[in-house]
Order: structure tokens, then C-alpha cells, then sequence
């Protein structure tokens, strides 16, 4: 018998509407109005404010280990932005812009990365699920919500996150697998932001891309430019429209770049090029977002100013409310672990705790 191809549907779009001068194609242009664009740079802003304080907290000793979100804030602004609040989103650890829309207060995200368990806590009455740090973990939850929501008959969608790191997990592969079969209503974003700690991404897959991952799951793929809002918005609203309309998943790979650390345990210097960091910066999502509400006509320098003033408030009154909602016992972190406690760590618990109080920390203990 001769050898026949099998043809397959596939086809994967680059989409790129906003260029890094500011450049735009009215074709694609989404259609927002004045005061949604102006939300949404000001959530960009708003991410990465924050972003900068839990930086230096980290460094003073006011926080624990914290992963930085700089340069990735389009992906996550521009794909939420337009959810309804009955939808749900599942993220991994890099998506504080996501929480922040979705209506989680600053001291809860702080309160997370501070140690404290009710910084696991999603806020009452928000669709969202705690934030995962086992890489791609989360993935099979977002197709578990989606199915959840199919079996019900709701019209809801789930979106979820992943980095190009979980892409090679078995979690995303069988997440993946099960939302093709069943043509659940769940969107699924790759943030790839080149990295997985010190793994480029060439070294992640021999694919071209991660987008194309999607044929093998049956299911549309597309490739965005994830520094830019508006494309991550479009390819979004059109995902988010298909699974309304019962039509299945979608796989979105959003190219980015974490401009900053993996996280403060982690320096990049070691493992990439000052020139690479410094190409990725002239790619900057909130720049170019604001170049291109400028020639919009919808913001300008007292307008910046403005929203810096109220971002910077917004932030100040959440580190307030952090630090004076602490109600810290440092001899916590060695209990309800084990029901019997290994006796290294009841010698470690005994050497603290004379530690803290020759250092004069109350302790409740
Ligand atoms: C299952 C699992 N393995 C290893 C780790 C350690 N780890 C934390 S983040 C990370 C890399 C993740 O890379 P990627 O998915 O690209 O996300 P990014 O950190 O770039 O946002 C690794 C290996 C982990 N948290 N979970
Ligand atoms: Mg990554």
C-alpha cells in the first residue's frame, strides 16, 4: 500500500496589533472605549507599582521569597480584563495583575508572600483558586472547573495560566488532553516569558513554538505578542467567545520576557545577558501602552501623574494594612507539619526560640 499523508488542521497566527513604537493596525484594533483602556493601563501600572514594593520589602526583611512579575503584566491585564465575575481564573505564582482585577486586597497578596496562610485564602465571593507554586499543578484545575461548568450547563468560562517551564509537565499534558476531549470551556495562557529559572526556552522543547502544542490536543492555538495589551485582549475575546459558544478550548502562547529575577533566591546574571534583558526592556508592555493611549487622546502627563499619585496611594494603605494585621508568632513555622515533630527540628524550635528571647520577640509559646 503507498503512504498517504493525513491532513491535519493546523495553523498557528503570530497576532500583533501594538508595535514598540507605538505603531498600531487599525484593522485588528480591539474596539475599548476611553475609560476600559484607561482601566486597564492603569491596572498594568498598578501590577507593576507593586510589583517594585514587594521588591524592596523582600530586600528589608519584610517579606519572604518573592517572584518578581516585571515586563509580564500585558499577559495577564489584557486577558482578564473582560471576564464576567462568574467566570473563574486559576493561576500559578507569577500573577498579581490577575488578583488585582479580579478584586484581591494588596494585604492578602502580600499576606501570601509574607508566609502567612491567609494569603492563601481566595477573598470571599471571588472566582479564583489559591496561588500554585508545583509547577503546572494547576493546569488539570482549570480543566476540572471548565468541565464542572460544562456539566452544568453554564455559559461561564475558566481561564488559567501556565509558564513555557509547565508546558513540559505531564500536569499540562494530561490538563490538555482531557479539555480536547471533552471541549470544556477553558482558556489556557501560556505566559512565555523565555524562561523556566535558568531553562531558555529552546531548551524547553524542540518545538517552534508552544502554541502548536494545541493540534496534538485537538484543539485552536494561536501565538500573541504578550507585551502587547491589545493583542492579548483580541486573541482572548475570541477564545473566551468560542468556549462561551460551546465550541471548546483554547491554547494562547503569550511571548514575554521576566524582566527581572526567577525569584529574590535566584540571580540571572549567572545564566543570561545583560544585552538580552536590555532588548526585552525596549519591549516594555506599559511604554508601549502608553504611547499608544497618547496618540488615543486618552492620557496624557497630568493624567499619568494622577494615576501614579492614586497607584502609589493604593499600594501605601495595603502595606498598612499588612503591617498592622500581623499577628506573628516566629515559632509558628514549626508546627502543624508533623504530628510528631523530627527531633532535629525540636532541637532547631529550642535554639529559636532562646534566640528570640534574648532578642526580646514575644512569642506566644
Ligand atoms: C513540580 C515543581 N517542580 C519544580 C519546581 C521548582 N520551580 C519553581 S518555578 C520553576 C520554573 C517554572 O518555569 P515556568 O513554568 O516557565 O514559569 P515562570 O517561573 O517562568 O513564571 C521551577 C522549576 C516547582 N515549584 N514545582
Ligand atoms: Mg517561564
Amino acid at each position: 500500500m503507498p503512504r498517504k499523508n493525513i491532513k491535519i488542521e493546523t495553523k498557528i497566527e503570530h497576532l500583533s496589533i501594538l508595535d514598540e513604537k507605538g505603531k498600531f493596525d487599525t484593522a485588528l484594533e480591539p474596539k475599548l472605549d476611553g475609560d476600559r483602556l484607561m482601566y486597564m493601563y492603569k491596572m498594568m501600572l498598578l501590577t507593576r507599582r507593586l510589583d517594585e514594593r514587594l521588591l524592596n520589602m523582600q530586600r528589608q526583611g519584610r517579606i519572604g521569597t518573592y517572584a518578581p512579575v516585571r515586563g509580564q503584566e500585558a499577559v495577564q491585564i489584557g486577558s482578564v480584563v473582560d471576564l464576567r465575575p462568574s467566570d473563574w481564573t486559576v493561576q500559578a505564582f507569577r500573577e498579581p495583575g490577575v488578583c488585582l482585577h479580579r478584586g484581591w486586597s494588596i494585604n492578602t497578596i502580600i499576606k501570601f508572600w509574607g508566609g502567612y496562610e491567609e494569603g492563601c485564602a481566595v477573598p470571599e465571593g471571588v472566582n479564583d483558586t489559591p496561588i500554585a507554586v508545583p509547577v503546572a499543578s494547576q493546569v488539570p484545575h482549570i480543566t476540572g472547573i471548565a468541565w464542572g461548568m460544562k456539566i452544568k450547563k453554564k455559559d461561564d468560562v475558566c481561564i488559567g495560566f501556565c509558564g513555557d517551564g509547565g508546558t513540559s509537565e505531564g500536569d499540562f499534558h494530561e490538563g490538555l488532553t482531557f479539555a480536547g476531549v471533552f471541549k470544556v470551556p477553558a482558556v489556557f495562557v501560556i505566559a512565555n516569558n523565555q524562561w523556566a529559572i535558568s531553562i531558555p526556552r529552546e531548551k524547553q522543547t524542540a518545538a517552534k513554538t508552544l502554541a502548536q502544542k494545541a493540534a496534538g490536543y485537538g484543539m485552536p492555538g494561536i501565538q500573541v505578542d504578550g507585551n502587547d495589551v491589545l493583542a492579548v485582549y483580541a486573541a482572548t475575546k475570541e477564545a473566551v467567545d468560542r468556549a462561551r459558544a460551546g465550541e471548546g478550548p483554547t491554547l494562547i502562547e503569550a511571548v514575554t520576557y521576566r524582566l527581572a529575577m526567577h525569584t529574590t533566591a535566584d540571580d540571572p546574571k549567572k545564566y543570561r545577558s545583560d544585552e538580552e534583558v536590555k532588548r526585552w526592556e525596549k519591549r516594555d508592555p506599559i511604554p508601549r501602552f502608553e504611547k499608544y493611549l497618547r496618540e488615543k487622546g486618552v492620557l496624557d502627563d497630568k493624567t499619568v501623574e494622577e494615576l501614579e499619585a492614586d497607584v502609589a496611594e493604593t499600594i501605601k494603605k495595603g502595606v498598612e494594612e499588612y503591617e498592622s494585621t500581623l499577628d506573628c508568632d516566629p515559632l509558628d513555622c514549626f508546627d502543624y507539619l508533623y504530628n510528631e515533630v523530627p527531633a532535629e527540628l525540636v532541637e532547631q524550635r529550642a535554639e529559636f526560640a532562646a534566640c528570640l528571647e534574648r532578642e526580646g520577640v514575644r512569642t506566644g509559646h
